[in-house]
């Protein structure tokens, strides 16, 4: 990426930093209501797709393969945080473990009753998870724990925490903060913060 003005010039982050964005080395807690404390001994994600419908707990997680990726992330409020490492269970194998079909969106739900919608191919194709780590020790419950989606390459609204339910579908239903004027889509590069961006 062209690195332009001010920024691109003062910064050794060069072609990292998604324009409105600023770099922090803090960890910022976003949640719209309270924090969830979810037991791993209570904890299930369910994937579904309206034929089939599984469900993992905790253990059955930890039968899937895990994976652990470093990458930067970007909230829509502004911040973006680099090298952040994460380790789970990527999508694609998730899926195939649930044996649910192919369709094209996902509505994501959370304990506490979040939800926010995203298009499959953006859970599949890139470095999505289900992580249960965050920088080698369990996810913390204010960031999402014991497991959260993470979906690096779009706004960080997307990775839902506490993660509960995935629903594939083939019509797109909007999530909690898109029902709310938050883009559809969210992609960083191209600052998708609200519908009319
Ligand atoms: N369940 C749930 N997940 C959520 C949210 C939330 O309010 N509830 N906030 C989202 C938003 S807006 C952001 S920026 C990130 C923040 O993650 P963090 O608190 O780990 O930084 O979580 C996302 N996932
Ligand atoms: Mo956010």
């Amino acid at each position: 990426m062209a690195t332009r003005g001010f920024q691109g010039r003062a910064r050794s982050t060069d072609g990292r930093v998604p324009p409105g964005q600023y770099v922090t080395d803090d960890f910022p807690v976003l949640t719209a209501g309270p924090t969830e404390f979810v037991d791993t001994s209570d904890w299930e994600l369910t994937v579904s797709d309206g034929i089939v419908s599984t469900t993992f707990d905790w253990a059955a997680l930890h039968e899937l393969p895990m994976e652990t990726i470093t990458t930067d992330i970007h909230c829509v409020t502004h911040w973006s945080k680099f090298d952040t490492t994460w380790r789970g269970v990527p999508i694609e194998s998730l899926f195939e473990a649930a044996g649910v079909g192919d369709f094209d969106f996902a509505l994501v739900s959370s304990y506490g009753g979040y939800t926010t919608n995203l298009p499959v191919t953006d859970l599949l194709d890139r470095d999505a998870m289900v992580a249960v780590e965050f920088d080698g020790a369990p996810l913390e419950a204010e960031h999402g724990g014991p497991a959260r989606l993470l979906v690096p390459h779009l706004y960080l609204w997307k990775s839902a925490k506490w993660l509960s339910e995935i629903r594939l579908g083939d019509d797109e239903d909007q999530g909690f903060w898109e029902a709310a004027g938050y883009h559809n889509y969210g992609d960083p590069w191209s600052e998708q913060r609200y519908t009319s961006d």
